[in-house]
């Protein structure tokens, strides 16, 4: 004997043991008021199992209405399988279709339920009308019933073709909608319960729940009796569980619910031009991305992609000490200080990787010992404290065989920066800020004091230059220097190409220049050797850890 189940339903998609036709079963037959909500699609099938109902109505109206048609079975039997079927696996609860009157004759309606049962569904209900229906509230004493000995065959039909003992077929009642009577209503309950229907649903169009208490009554526990009291809905229901219905079906809420909240962002948008105002009231995209599952086809890629060629590879230039940072900085480079519980080094790190740039190379230099981070090759600039930038890429210089990402090893940046810097095509690619955090325009009136490096580009950031090709003209420290339009991020991407070039200046630099040069110097040596050097321009998404404060501001960032 199959017990029913608690009233409380765990809200996950959670795998029941119990399969859902027996759980459906237990509903009609155990103790107590069950409840079925409806819902049209995989989404609102999710939302209320979520809400803690332990079963679903597919209710024909609201699939017909989210499909956009009427429902007179305008959308085909098959159409309305798909759509249950993307209910079924978007949830865990039995789902009961409202298979209108099994779309045809017995054969249709054996047919069906094979299909419901491939695909999951629970148990189907099925209505003493005429193919192709009407909805019961609409012309309803002009429905014609179906002939009830031909109904009852249908019923038999349906039962004799499940295969899971427990798979339900619900005969639906639709005497009193129609308006032949109590005696009519019985009478026909009877004839389906005998051709082997696991319970009756007896609808009403009345706005009290009169008829349908006197045909409990009347009917006793002869069968289980489910009731839709979308017209009578302001009896209280525990009306319902004193009169011993089994389940009550919610009908159409969801698909109600979701067109007033429709319409209101619809007119609302449209008439503003704007989506401030609708924004704060709608579903954020993150319970979105929720409700479908994202999470797990992370983690599934994670398990079942292969990894996948590296797109590029990274060097990151972490040989200085960062004197401005005192005390944090006494035994350990700036690119080991911790921000939000771990180094620099680390969230560069693991930035590069989230983007495919692998095989990472980290040029150590003060207290090397204590760059101790996984997943990284290190070479070494010894000579850190009386050599510049350049001297620390030099050291890397064998890394330069292919296409590469250089970066500092202060500089902590957002994986949409990186994107779009490796999808920018060019040999030479820098990423510059056209808003740095400090300014309101990089060339504006703010003393930018700051030590930066400062990018003049062929073309100030604007819509146009989304498109643009914009280039690199020049580099200074000058915030107000001629032509300045951003701040240099620190990241720039190399071709092939533009890897064996670096590398061949690399080579030819003397030890006077190894001793102070700097990337921004290679970076105007390239543009004044005629040869191009792409700006990818950005707001934000990046953060130069510099001062003490921008450590503190470094666990916001992340
Ligand atoms: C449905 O939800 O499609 C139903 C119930 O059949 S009712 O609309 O009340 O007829
Ligand atoms: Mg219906």
């Amino acid at each position: 004997m199959v017990q029913p189940l608690p009233k409380t339903t765990p809200t996950t998609t959670r795998a029941f043991d119990t399969p859902r036709t027996t759980r459906l079963k237990a509903m009609l037959n155990g103790q107590g008021l069950s409840f079925l909500m409806e819902a049209h699609n995989g989404l609102s099938a999710k939302i209320a199992q979520e809400a803690g109902f332990e079963g679903i109505w597919g209710s024909g109206l609201s699939i017909s209405a989210a499909l956009g048609v009427r429902d007179n079975n305008e959308a085909s039997w098959t159409q309305v399988l798909e759509v249950v079927e993307f209910m079924a696996d978007a949830t865990s609860v039995p789902i009961l279709l409202d298979g209108d009157t099994g779309y045809g004759n017995f054969n249709s309606a054996r047919r069906l339920v094979k299909k419901l049962e491939q695909r999951g569904v629970a148990g189907v209900c099925m209505e003493d009308k005429i193919f192709p229906k009407t909805n019961s509230f609409l012309r309803s004493t002009a429905q014609p019933l179906a002939d009830m000995e031909e109904f009852a065959g249908k019923i038999r039909a349906a039962k004799e073709a499940q295969r899971d003992d427990d798979f339900v077929v619900v005969a639906r009642v639709e005497a009193l909608i129609a308006g032949h009577g109590m005696e009519e209503a019985l009478k026909r309950g009877e004839a389906y319960r005998k051709a082997g229907a696991d319970a009756v649903l007896i609808h009403s169009r009345e706005r009290h729940p009169d008829e349908i208490l006197q045909f409990k009554r009347e009917w006793g526990d002869r069968l289980p009796l489910v009731i839709v009291p979308t017209k009578y809905y302001t009896t209280p229901t525990d009306v319902f569980r004193e009169a011993g219905f089994k389940i009550v079906i919610w009908a159409n809420h969801l698909m109600r619910s979701a067109l007033t909240a429709m319409q209101g962002a619809a007119k609302q948008i449209f008439e503003a031009q704007t989506l401030i105002g609708v924004e704060e009231k709608v579903a954020t995209l993150a319970e979105v991305f929720r409700l479908q599952g994202e999470s797990e086809l992370e983690q599934a890629e994670k398990a079942y992609l292969p990894k996948g060629g590296p797109v590029a590879r990274g060097i990151v230039l972490a040989a200085g000490r960062g004197d401005e940072l005192g005390e944090l900085v006494k035994d350990r480079p700036k690119s080991m200080v911790p921000i939000a519980g771990k180094p620099i080094l680390e969230h560069i790190l693991d930035a590069y990787r989230s983007a495919n740039v692998r095989d990472l190379v980290v040029v150590r230099g003060f207290a090397k010992a204590a760059v101790d981070v996984q997943g990284a090759t290190f070479v070494d600039n010894d000579a850190f404290a009386s050599t510049g930038e350049l001297a620390s890429l030099a050291c890397a210089k064998a890394s330069l065989d292919g296409p590469c990402v250089v970066s500092y090893g202060d500089v902590l940046f957002k994986r949409y920066v990186l994107d779009e810097l490796l999808e920018t095509e060019g040999d030479f690619v820098v990423a510059v800020d056209s808003m740095p955090k400090d300014a309101t325009t990089a060339s504006g009136s703010s003393s930018l004091a700051r030590k930066a490096d400062w990018a003049a580009c062929s073309e100030p950031h604007s819509r146009k230059t989304l498109l643009a090709n914009v280039r690199l003209v020049d580099m200074t420290t000058d915030a107000k220097g001629a032509g300045v339009t951003g701040e240099w991020t620190g990241l720039l991407k190399l071709s092939t190409n533009g890897a064996k070039a670096v590398r061949e200046i690399l080579g030819t630099l003397s030890k006077a220049d190894l001793a102070t040069a700097s990337v921004p110097d290679l970076l105007r040596r390239l543009v004044n050797e005629g040869r191009d050097v792409r700006v990818v321009y950005t707001r934000g998404g990046w953060l130069d850890v510099d001062t003490l404060s921008d450590v503190l501001e470094g666990s916001a960032f992340q």
